[in-house]
């Protein structure tokens, strides 16, 4: 977009007085906030007026893309940049006495996600715009996002996140397309002109009002949306109870309805069952579907060519409700048989799968479906039972495996499986993942559906993770190879040339060094800890969970500590910095939370082991606080048990950001690999087949605490009190008994590769050259690779 800084300081002045009624000299940082918000805003939807135009004359494919969550973060800097203003905009800011940066720090995240699954739609979704496809992302508008996490005596306490107050500026209400959505209700079959019709009566009608919030492209036409539902009551209050005097009661239904999008479910990988939560689901998936084939129609005389006009992807099970909604909108609102109804449904539906965790595969007791979804019920039954069927008759060998096959089975309705059996396309995250879904969760499903099953490996916006994040690093990139890596990620490989270059190196290491700095400045602002930012920053963050494994960190941390302390260990000066928020009702992840910051209380204060070692864990780990981790970050720990994290991506987004991987054979950790080479990573650990074989012989975590003496050292000295006096009893009793992703059978190897990093680590100048190794490598885990894989194989197969 061409603009000058007097042009745009012309709209700031005019959008501030007609906002606010104030001039410049008047207004505080939070109205010139509001107001280059708004200029922004209106110079997005502008741009997207132009963009619908062109899509109306070219009428291509459209992509939704459905999702639960979308962490998008903050949009400014973002906006900004893909529209190429940053420079002219800060100083027409800074003309009008402002400065932007910390306007920039004054926008909340929109934390509409939990973690890898809603960060990654949001990746995409920027893609997939700067490379100019229609894609539209549906989820809720989410009253609160992800519970903002503080630490409080090492407990982690939630507070709530109340984006809206100064995120809200991003949304433009449509209440012109807002649709009804029914739930409970009864269902009765009635004979008509037309044949036997289903009737749904007595519903509870609930409104669904879209939201838009524009995404841009970088360099380009396209400005997407993400169309974000809230929930309200159909009648805002019951006028009968209302005119009886019943005012609270007359206002219990819009409450009802309000609390479907109230919140977002803080939930990482662990599924539960609540009703609230298929509530949120079917709200959304009902509504998105409505407006998509309303908006079909308004181009098309039919819905016969649905699936040459539209895709629609189902991000994790969680939009599963897609396929019986779509079959009931096609069945009852547009009067289609059965068969060619789930022809077309079949034919327009895709799914992600994003994990192989079983407490994660989401399933709904029948009961609690029924009651809710009376209709959608009775399609699912209705579908399940021609697959049955059908699987009894044309796969003979397979009659043996319908039970675990069938979208319903033991009282409960089965989401991946009901996905499987109806999206014309299945893929998995990283190529490791997608071969366990095809070798063992879905391996009936592969064998009847051959070409069903594919990969698409994740990747993650490198503009925002590299150039807006780490604009020391991407000037020096310009600098060396130009800028066309903004576009093309793949260009990075040219830095390869520039290995054996000692003056590149150190400015590899400078850069580094600076963003460090930078994270000790607000380590120590945010913690009140001082870390030195000349020793290497060790980072692990991401959601806490079991089988991530930061527990295993924090063990070899003790270990080192013991080591110094009683051992005369001498090391290359070490900050473990740790950023991960727990599901609040996962106790044992609160409690590996007050393990890390039990450990960083001993560990700082212990001036006799004189620096060598510090641990920070930093609260409230989000986007826009990931943004200034990754840029500082040497070692990435990827460090889960082999065949549990499907990809990752925060392995990516360091990696990018010049840290070395130090991680097992799982998810795209592999695929790092593959790019790096075995010299520029640091693996470790049993492998996935290593894993089930020990599994499968029988695992025994204490006898690995009886022969592997530093285990025992740790665990003794942790048994005994020795974390500032604390019981961690049910960590210690964890281990030893269950173990369940086996941290202790990796110790060892564990400790050993943390040895070799130590002893690279002396060598400025090849940890340099492995750093910029791995950027140079780093171009194949960009978004924009996986959205052409989706567009080349998935989407405009
Ligand atoms: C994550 N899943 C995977 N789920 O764990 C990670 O390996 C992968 O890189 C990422 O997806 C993207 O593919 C994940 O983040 C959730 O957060 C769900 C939220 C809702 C409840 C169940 C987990």
């Amino acid at each position: 977009m061409n603009l000058s800084v007097q042009e745009l300081k012309q709209k700031l002045v005019k959008t501030l007085k007609s906002e606010y009624g104030y001039v410049p000299e008047e207004a505080t940082d939070r109205q010139m906030y509001g107001t280059v918000l708004t200029v922004v805003q209106e110079m997005l939807l502008d741009k997207r007026g132009e963009y619908l135009d062109k899509l109306k004359q070219k009428d291509p494919k459209r992509i939704y893309y459905m999702s639960m969550e979308f962490l998008v973060g903050r949009s400014l800097k973002n906006n900004l940049y893909n529209l190429c203003l940053e420079p002219e905009m800060k100083r027409a800011v800074a003309e009008l006495g402002f400065d932007l940066e910390r306007i920039y720090d004054m926008e909340p995240d929109a934390g509409l996600g939990n973690g890898g699954l809603g960060r990654l739609a949001s990746c995409y979704m920027d893609g997939a715009t700067t490379l100019g496809y229609p894609v539209t992302g549906f989820s809720i508008r989410y009253e609160f996002g992800i519970f903002k996490q503080k630490i409080v005596d090492g407990w982690q306490v939630e507070f709530p996140d109340n984006w809206l107050e100064m995120g809200s500026y991003w949304l433009t209400p449509r209440v012109d397309e807002a649709v009804e959505v029914h739930f409970e209700g009864n269902v009765t079959e009635q004979w008509s002109e037309q044949g036997l019709k289903t009737i749904h009566s007595n519903y509870y009608s609930v409104r669904a009002v879209p939201y838009d919030l524009l995404i841009s492209g970088h360099k380009s036409d396209a400005v997407n949306s993400l169309r974000l539902w809230r929930a309200e009551s159909a009648d805002a209050f019951d006028m009968n109870e209302f005119s009886r005097g019943e005012y609270v009661k007359s206002m219990e239904s819009d409450a009802k309805a309000a609390a479907i999008s109230k919140v977002l479910y803080p939930a990482d990988d662990h599924i539960e069952g609540k009703e609230l939560r298929l509530r949120q689901q079917y709200f959304f998936v009902s509504a998105s579907l409505q407006n998509i084939v309303q908006a079909h129609l308004r181009q098309n005389p039919t819905l016969d060519n649905l699936p040459d006009k539209v895709v629609i992807h189902i991000n994790d099970t969680h939009p599963a409700l897609c396929v019986p909604e779509l079959m009931r909108l096609l069945l009852d609102e547009y009067g289609y048989q059965w068969e060619k109804a789930w022809d077309i449904t079949c034919r327009t539906l895709a799914y992600t799968n994003h994990t192989v965790m079983s407490e994660a595969l989401e399933k709904w007791d029948l009961n609690l479906f029924r009651k809710h979804l009376p209709r959608i019920t009775t399609i699912v039954e209705e579908i399940n039972r021609r697959f049955c069927n059908e699987i009894f008759e044309k796969f003979p060998e397979k009659r043996g495996a319908i039970p675990s096959m069938a979208a319903i089975g033991d009282g409960c309705v089965r989401m991946a499986n009901l996905c499987v059996i109806a999206c014309y396309s299945v893929n998995g995250v990283s190529k490791l993942h997608s071969d366990i879904l095809k070798e063992d969760l879905f391996k009936d499903f592969d064998d009847i559906f051959p070409h069903k099953l594919t990969n698409v490996t994740n990747g993650i916006a490198a503009r925002r993770w590299l150039c807006q994040g780490n604009p020391l690093l991407t000037s020096m990139v310009k600098e060396l190879i130009g800028d066309g890596f903004e576009k093309d990620l793949m260009e990075l490989k040219k830095l390869e040339q520039y290995e054996s270059d000692d003056t590149v190196l150190s400015c590899l290491g400078d850069i580094k060094q600076r963003n460090k700095e930078n994270l000790a400045r607000y380590i120590s602002k945010a913690n009140g800890i001082n870390v030195d930012p000349c020793s290497m920053f060790d980072v692990q963050v991401k959601r806490l969970h079991e089988y991530k494994r930061q527990l295993m960190n924090a063990l070899h941390i003790l270990h080192l500590y013991l080591q110094i302390k009683n051992h005369g260990l001498e090391m290359e000066p070490r900050t473990f910095i740790f950023g991960a928020k727990a599901s609040p009702g996962y106790f044992m992840a609160k409690e590996i939370i007050r393990f890390i910051c039990g450990l960083g209380d001993m560990i700082n204060k212990d001036s006799s082991i004189s620096g060598m070692l510090k641990v920070i864990f930093l609260a409230d780990y989000k986007v826009s606080l990931a943004e200034m981790i990754y840029p500082a970050a040497e070692i990435s720990e990827q460090i889960s048990q082999a065949g549990k994290e499907a990809s990752g991506t925060g392995n990516m987004k360091m990696m990018l950001n010049g840290a070395l991987t130090l991680g097992t054979m799982d998810g795209a950790n592999i695929e790092i690999y593959e790019q790096v080479g075995k010299d520029n990573i640091f693996i470790f650990g049993m492998d996935t087949p290593e894993v089930n074989r020990l599994k499968a012989e029988g695992y025994h975590p204490r006898k690995v605490y009886e022969t592997n003496p530093y285990v025992k050292e740790v665990l003794d000295f942790v048994q005994k009190g020795g974390i500032e006096g604390k019981n961690f009893e049910t960590i210690v009793s964890y281990l030893l008994n269950n173990d369940s992703y086996m941290s202790l059978a990796d110790f060892e190897s564990y400790r050993q590769i943390h040895q070799t990093v130590n002893d690279v680590y002396k060598d400025a100048c090849r940890w340099n050259q492995m750093s910029l190794h791995n950027i140079a490598n780093s171009g194949i885990f960009s978004a924009d690779r996986s959205i052409m894989d989706y567009v080349n194989n998935i989407w405009y197969k």
